[in-house]
């Protein structure tokens, strides 16, 4: 397989004022694009590695391969990342969304609490998630640099990109205020319920 750098779902200007044109210039059409061509030169020599781009990050994370898997996690991670977000984003969720963060964390609050927490303490580079568990239950964790919940057997159906290039540009250093405008303002919440609702994915890698 080869890697493909998808067009945004939304213009460049779309998501201001929480996340400007400059800084979705940058992270897809610079950062993103540099793991897919970088990703793809590295698995010109590593041709059997997987038929998905699932399977490529699995096996890539077993096997060792940390060059591929950086790139190929970062991929997978940004091609979600662009959905869900959207213009107007935020706001109410679909109601069996709810109710399932209600059912998990006790009401919406304590999760928007916990995964901005999740995103703030993440040290250095990374990403925060809210997960979906085989026994139907949400959480939220973190991962460091590329890593993603696939390689952990979680389904993620929400991350915030925590690396400095997703913020910087527009919030400076202030990560808390960038995390809660992303969760106040930037979520396609339609996109989390889709991914809730198809529950757990299973990779055969
Ligand atoms: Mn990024």
């Amino acid at each position: 397989m080869t890697f493909e750098l998808p067009e945004l779902p939304y213009a460049y200007d779309a998501l201001g004022p929480y996340m400007s044109a400059e800084t979705l210039e940058f992270h897809h059409d610079k950062h993103h694009n540099a793991y897919v061509v970088n990703g793809n030169k590295i698995l010109e020599g590593l041709p059997n590695m997987g038929k998905t781009l699932e399977e490529v990050v699995l096996n890539a994370h077993k096997q060792g391969e940390t060059g591929l898997f950086n790139n190929a996690g970062q991929h997978w991670n940004h091609k979600l990342f662009w959905e869900w977000m959207k213009p107007n984003g935020g706001g109410d969720r679909p109601g069996n969304l709810e109710s399932a963060i209600t059912d998990s964390f006790g009401s919406f609050d304590a999760f928007r609490k916990q995964f901005i927490q999740a995103g703030l303490t993440q040290f250095g580079s990374g990403w925060c998630w809210l997960v979906l568990n085989d026994d139907g239950k949400l959480e939220v964790t973190k991962t460091p640099n590329g890593e993603n919940p696939l390689i952990n057997g979680q389904t993620a159906i929400l991350g915030c990109d925590v690396w400095e290039h997703s913020y910087y540009i527009d919030y400076r250093n202030a990560r808390p205020k960038y995390m809660e405008a992303f969760v106040d303002n930037l979520v396609n919440w339609e996109f989390v319920t889709e991914l809730f609702e198809k529950g757990p994915i299973k990779i055969a890698a």
